[in-house]
């Protein structure tokens, strides 16, 4: 693969049908808005223009099942697997995908999308204050934005989402910044192992030796293609207030760049998710702090303020 590729693609996934706050879907128009991909070119990335909006409205199914425990389920898979071929073919150009969402389920698409790229070299760092990894029959929610790592990781294999034919290994995974962890979450880590570093751990040992922690054990010679899916309510509520699901006691804003920072010094980042901005959700001066710092986490993550 390809370390520090020049060329990102920024592709939109304005979708929120994997959680049931509205306004998640207008995340990406924000973010570019606000100058996202402007800012990139002047960083000198190269622009691609193939990528752009995935037009996930259009994927909406007329008919859907009756009595499943998942809300939208056909909807989110559709629109992931749409998804999943706009990454997959922006990684097969060199190039970088950055997918604005919309709501995390939308990982479900972009990891699916880097898998077939990359195989099992491909590494997964997944930032987020939840787990995400809810078992589709046992989530209390239904809301498929807890449950994407479920079917990535096939411990899912909805008929739903039959189209998802290759898994990643839970060794494959880390977690940072972990905080509100349901219980089938809690009894799928333990039972795979799954290595995760908590809001405990970035308190105890300090971000930088966490993220550091991570890499050695998803990637320890810094050469292998990692995948962050970047879930935005991992910061602290008072940084990134606009989003679904906030939780206290999250990332504060250096703690969030410097992990964002780190990753792009490795070189090793193919693609990269920011998810749950909700510029709908709190006061004016909330919704544009969160866009803002939502821009921020990716210019750090594309190396900007690494001199
Ligand atoms: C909870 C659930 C979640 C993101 C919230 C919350 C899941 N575990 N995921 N925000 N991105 O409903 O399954
Ligand atoms: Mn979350
Ligand atoms: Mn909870
Ligand atoms: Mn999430």
């Amino acid at each position: 693969f390809i370390k520090k590729p020049s060329t990102v693609s920024i592709i939109s996934f304005p979708f929120n049908g994997g959680q049931s706050h509205p306004g998640v879907e207008l995340g990406p128009k924000e973010l570019i808005g606000l100058g996202l991909v402007d800012q990139l070119k002047e960083m000198g990335y190269g622009i691609a223009e193939t990528s752009g909006v995935v037009d996930t409205e259009s994927l909406k199914p007329t008919v859907v099942a009756k009595g499943l425990n998942t809300n939208n389920t056909e909807w989110v898979s559709a629109a992931c697997k749409e998804l999943s071929s706009r990454v997959e073919a922006e990684c097969r150009k060199g190039f970088l995908p950055v997918t604005l969402g919309g709501d995390h389920s939308l990982a479900i698409g972009t990891l699916n999308g880097s898998l077939k790229v990359f195989g099992d070299k491909l590494r997964v760092l997944w930032v987020d204050a939840h787990a995400d990894i809810n078992p589709l029959n046992e989530t209390a929610s239904g809301n498929l934005h807890g449950c994407p790592l479920a079917l990535v990781c096939g411990i899912d294999k909805s008929p739903f989402f039959d189209w998802i034919k290759e898994h990643l290994g839970f060794d494959k995974l880390v977690y940072i910044g972990l905080r509100d962890v349901d219980l089938p979450e809690q009894k799928v880590i333990k039972k795979h192992n799954i290595k995760a570093f908590t809001m405990y751990h970035i308190d105890k040992y300090g971000i930088s030796k966490v993220f550091d922690m991570a890499m050695d054990y998803i990637n320890p010679n810094r050469d292998l293609p990692v995948h962050m899916s970047f879930d935005v309510d991992s910061m602290d509520p008072s940084v990134i207030p606009a989003t679904g699901t906030p939780v206290r006691g999250g990332m504060t804003f250096r703690e969030g760049h410097f992990l964002c920072e780190a990753m792009a010094e490795t070189g090793c980042l193919v693609a990269m998710d920011l998810a749950e901005v909700n510029p709908l959700l709190g006061d004016k001066e909330a919704q544009f702090k969160t866009i803002d710092i939502g821009c921020s986490l990716v210019r750090s993550a594309l190396g900007e303020t690494l001199l």
